[in-house]
């Protein structure tokens, strides 16, 4: 029977989609478990945790190298990604090599943890084509796309995905991020509508870090949660602290569980924060927010929590972490040489690798520029 007087409470529907998305949190922010069946719940063995953790350190490595390499003027485009190593790391820590990752623009950690060589992800940033071959450094593929600059556009194609893994019964999902302002383009609804409407395996991110470049969350929608984009198309929708590395490793495993079921996608909104500029292209974030917004952020980064749970553990210490940021800063000495150390680009190889079969016109073009060595 319908209820007027409830049906047109318009305000208390608004109340009702606030406290809809309670966030998953099993690290607070100082470190501690709140919630020890959760923790249980996602099976982390001790070595695993060390594994997760090291992957996270790895990012944070990367992430300060490119940084001063940008300011040398060595990087081509780079999105910094302090700050999201929980968000980042913990969720592809929970999804296999059959697995296929969809990232964006700033989600190249993700690529590097399925085994991709740094090397290749500095020449991506220089628009260089063999920063465009997912391979690892002994010829094995790497299930990812390439990183999307188009905002939403990895959603579409990860559905797409999804539905074929679906039909040739592999036991494989498609996993896809974005960001706060990703989750208001359309393509990625788009990408979230078809997926649940052919139950097709996809866990999409939406990495909710505070700022589209220097629009601020509130201001880039009036709902509540960007979660609530997935209930709109039928999916599953959760909230997860998303600078909490068990919480978001729980939330992924669950997700995957679900999907590879063939129930359809989840969709995860991680809350976190992006602590560095948007990209090293002069943007200036002091001209759109507070330090003291940005030092609060700091005080709540994600490897703080789980270098905190790893001690408490017994299983990390200062040493260890002098000796593996040692391991990793000269893995990215010998990458960076590496990557240096490349044939420079042609614009044949450019266009050879534009489109598989290139049209005549462009046939032509390579044509000519190969005749004259360029
Ligand atoms: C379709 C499209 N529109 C606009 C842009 C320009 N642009 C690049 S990054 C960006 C902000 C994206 O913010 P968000 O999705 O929150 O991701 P974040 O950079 O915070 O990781 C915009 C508008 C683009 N790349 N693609
Ligand atoms: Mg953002």
């Amino acid at each position: 029977m319908s209820n007027a007087k409830e049906i047109l409470d318009f305000k208390q529907q608004l109340e009702l989609q606030d406290s809809s998305f309670p966030m998953l949190q099993i690290l607070d922010e100082t470190g501690n478990i709140v919630d020890q069946e959760g923790f249980e719940r996602a099976g982390l063995t001790d070595d695993q945790l060390v594994e997760l953790f090291k992957n996270m350190l790895l990012s944070r490595q990367v992430d300060i190298r490119c940084m001063k390499l940008a300011k040398q003027g060595r990087m081509g485009f780079f999105g910094p990604t302090a700050g999201q190593e929980a968000s980042q790391m913990a969720s592809a820590f929970a999804f296999t090599d059959e697995d296929w990752l969809f990232p964006g623009y700033r989600d190249l950690p993700q690529i590097y943890s399925k085994g991709w060589p740094i090397w290749k992800g500095l020449l991506w940033s220089r628009g260089h084509y063999f920063g465009n071959e997912y391979t690892t450094d002994e010829g094995a593929e790497v299930k990812s796309w390439f990183p999307q600059i188009i905002i939403g556009a990895q959603y579409v194609e990860a559905a797409g995905v999804a539905l074929g893994l679906k039909k040739r019964k592999k036991d494989a999902v498609a996993f896809v991020y974005t960001g706060d302002g990703g989750s208001s383009q359309g393509d990625t609804y788009e990408g979230i509508n078809f997926a649940a409407a052919y139950k097709a395996p996809m866990v999409a991110f939406i990495q909710n870090n505070g700022f589209a470049i220097s629009t601020p969350r509130n201001l880039q929608t009036a709902a509540e949660h960007l979660a609530a984009k997935g209930w709109a198309a039928g999916a599953p929708s959760i909230v997860v602290d998303g600078n909490d590395a068990i919480a978001m490793y729980l939330a992924s495993k669950e997700a995957r569980a679900w999907a590879v079921a063939g129930n359809g996608p989840v969709v995860i909104e991680a809350i976190t924060n992006r602590l560095e500029p948007h990209s090293t292209a002069g943007d200036d974030p002091l001209r759109y927010r507070t330090k003291e917004d940005l030092e609060a952020w700091w005080q709540k980064e994600p490897l703080l929590r789980m270098r905190k749970l790893l001690t408490d553990k017994g299983l990390w210490d200062d040493d260890k972490e002098v000796a593996y940021v040692a391991e990793l800063d000269a893995r990215i000495d010998a990458d960076i040489k590496k990557a240096n150390g490349v044939e420079k680009q042609k614009i044949s190889n450019f266009l050879k690798n534009t489109l598989e079969v290139p049209s005549q016109v462009m046939a032509e073009q390579i044509q000519k520029f190969e005749s004259e060595g360029k």
